[in-house]
């Protein structure tokens, strides 16, 4: 799956069969509305999706592998590089960008120096998503260039149909698009997957966000009818899983909740706090459970060891002391941590700093500045001991999944029996999502239940939690059911646009990742291919 990102030359390459339609109307406005507000046309259009999680909720920062897959809605980029340099300052750059929905995201022009790009977290303002990108994509081209590499100018019309805040990753979409129209408007020929998924990663922590790597890798790597199979260790490696024939057939049915969770105002109590209980939870196990002196391996997660980190340490150490020629499975030594955890991490209302730091044998202000200054967290004490359990059990189920994905169901003729397995995954995720990670919300847990009684097979939140998406696993010919069901007992209830209401629940299927469309030697309308082109012309 590594390789460049690919150049498409028609949509068809981008979209299913059933998107163009739509797509090719919305890609033609975006063209359109660049030439009149910059009064020239597009060079190229940079394009990455958003991303549903089926499975693996908020361990990738503790660097487990976990099951996404792209989805149609995108942030799109048109870009033109040919900017009149007459008022840029000197030794600066200029970006000129714009959103197609300007009201709520209004355009800005950023006159900006050469050596750094300069990015306020502590602003939420929507145009830091693309400085992040823009930081990011300079730095690896300064690595191939050499640090005198001057910048293009850029003029950029954006389109995200991605819901902000809605668990379906706009953020890691915009993100990677921006990095990926930086690098191609800088005149690379080719961008490399794993290098464009790198840097969308770190480059995402610019904006306030102790983010994993998932969304990145999902919204850069995916295929299109494949789900993707990503693993951080021991480097960044993605690949496309397909799910067997079921009858009943499965859909992905994802939901929208309407409570809006905004990762970067909440981070503190929620998002960045979790990433910081998960390495303090790492540090606590390696300080009780390996002997005294070990140290963590310094590894590729956001504060820089994780609770992988300490998987590998523990099992490595544990072999190597009893002379073991064989390891454990992964899924036994998973299975051995839980009851460790529970063992070790006791306190069940949480852990004050002094009492960690006590532990790891440093001092509050080690603690601090090891593991709470980068991105600030708000809390009197931290719950290591359901965190772990989370994460482990998690990764666990995660492991279990592909396991019955691999395996195919026995019985072809039908296959409810293993459908409600692969449900019941899903069903134990969000159970340990609500109870023991506490990332759910009562509208999400609500979601979920009205959709099992009508015959989902599991159903839970998607992404980050604490509102956003959730995701459901219905037979096809339960939709119906599972759709009516919410009308009336979940949406009717909201007061909801008519553009809300449409957009409440989609269908999913598997789309594909990143690409660049050059315009420049197509003209005119964007290029649908002749097979999908129907009677509309475009
Ligand atoms: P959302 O907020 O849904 O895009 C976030 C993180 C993921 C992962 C999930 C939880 C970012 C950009 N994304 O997803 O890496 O940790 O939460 O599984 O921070």
């Amino acid at each position: 799956m590594a390789g460049p990102v690919p150049v498409a030359s028609s949509l068809s390459d981008i979209y299913t069969v059933d998107a163009i339609g739509t797509q090719a109307k919305r890609w033609n406005n975006l063209l359109a509305r660049f030439q009149t507000i910059y009064g020239q046309p597009a060079e190229f259009v940079a394009r990455s999706p958003g991303r549903v999680n089926i499975i693996g909720e908020h361990i990738d920062y503790s660097l487990y592998p976990v099951l996404p897959m792209a989805i149609t809605a995108d942030s799109l980029l048109a870009v033109s590089t040919n900017v009149a340099s007459t008022n840029t300052k000197e030794g600066h750059y200029k970006i000129k960008i714009a959103n197609v929905q300007d009201a709520k995201f209004p355009a800005h022009e950023f006159d900006i120096p050469y050596e750094a790009v300069d990015i306020d977290a502590t602003v939420h303002e929507w145009t830091n998503y693309f400085k992040s990108g823009l930081k990011g994509a300079l730095e690896l081209l300064r690595k191939k260039h050499g640090n005198d590499f001057e910048p293009k100018s850029m003029q950029i019309l954006m389109d995200g149909t991605v819901p902000a805040g809605g668990g379906l990753s706009s953020s890691a979409a915009f993100v990677s698009s921006s990095a990926l129209a930086v690098m191609v408007a800088n005149g690379e020929k080719t961008v490399d997957k794993t290098e464009l998924t790198e840097l969308a990663i770190v480059s995402e922590r610019a904006v306030g966000v102790n983010s994993g790597g998932m969304d990145q890798s999902a919204s850069v790597f995916s295929e299109r009818g494949s789900a993707l199979f990503v693993s951080f260790t021991p480097s960044l490696k993605a690949r496309p899983v397909s799910f067997p024939k079921t009858n009943p057939e499965l859909t992905f049915l994802i939901a929208q909740s309407f409570v809006t969770a905004d990762k970067f105002v909440t981070g503190p109590v929620h998002y960045n706090l979790r990433v910081v209980e998960c390495s303090l939870a790492a540090a606590y196990l390696n300080a009780v459970l390996n002997p005294p002196g070990t140290q963590l391996p310094s590894d590729a997660s956001p504060l820089s060891v994780s609770l992988h980190g300490f998987h590998e340490t523990y099992f490595a150490l544990q072999e190597h002391s009893s002379g073991a020629t064989k390891s454990k499975s992964t899924e036994s030594q998973l299975e051995e941590l839980v009851a460790l955890t529970a063992e070790k991490l006791d306190k069940r209302d949480g852990y004050t700093r002094e009492e960690i730091a006590a532990v790891l044998n440093i001092s509050v202000d080690e603690l601090n500045k090891k593991f709470t200054s980068r991105f600030p967290v708000r809390a009197e004490k931290f719950k290591l001991r359901q965190r772990a359990l989370h994460v482990f059990s998690e990764a666990l189920r995660v492991l279990k999944f592909m396991s019955l994905l691999e395996q195919q169901p026995t019985n072809t003729d039908d296959t409810s029996e293993y459908n409600a397995q692969l449900g019941d995954l899903l069903n134990q995720t969000q159970d340990s999502c609500r109870d023991v990670y506490e990332c759910s919300c009562k509208e999400i847990d609500e979601l979920c239940s009205i959709a099992r009684k009508a015959g989902s097979y599991g159903s839970r939140l998607t992404g980050a939690g604490w509102g956003g998406c959730s995701v459901h696993l219905v037979p096809a010919g339960k939709v119906k059911a599972v759709r009516e069901a919410w009308e009336r007992e979940y949406y009717s209830k909201l007061d909801l646009s008519e553009e809300q209401k449409e957009a409440a629940v989609v269908v999913s299927k598997p789309g594909s990742g990143s690409a660049v469309y050059l315009v420049d030697d197509k003209p005119g309308p964007v290029v649908v291919d002749d097979r999908d082109r129907g009677s509309e012309v475009y």
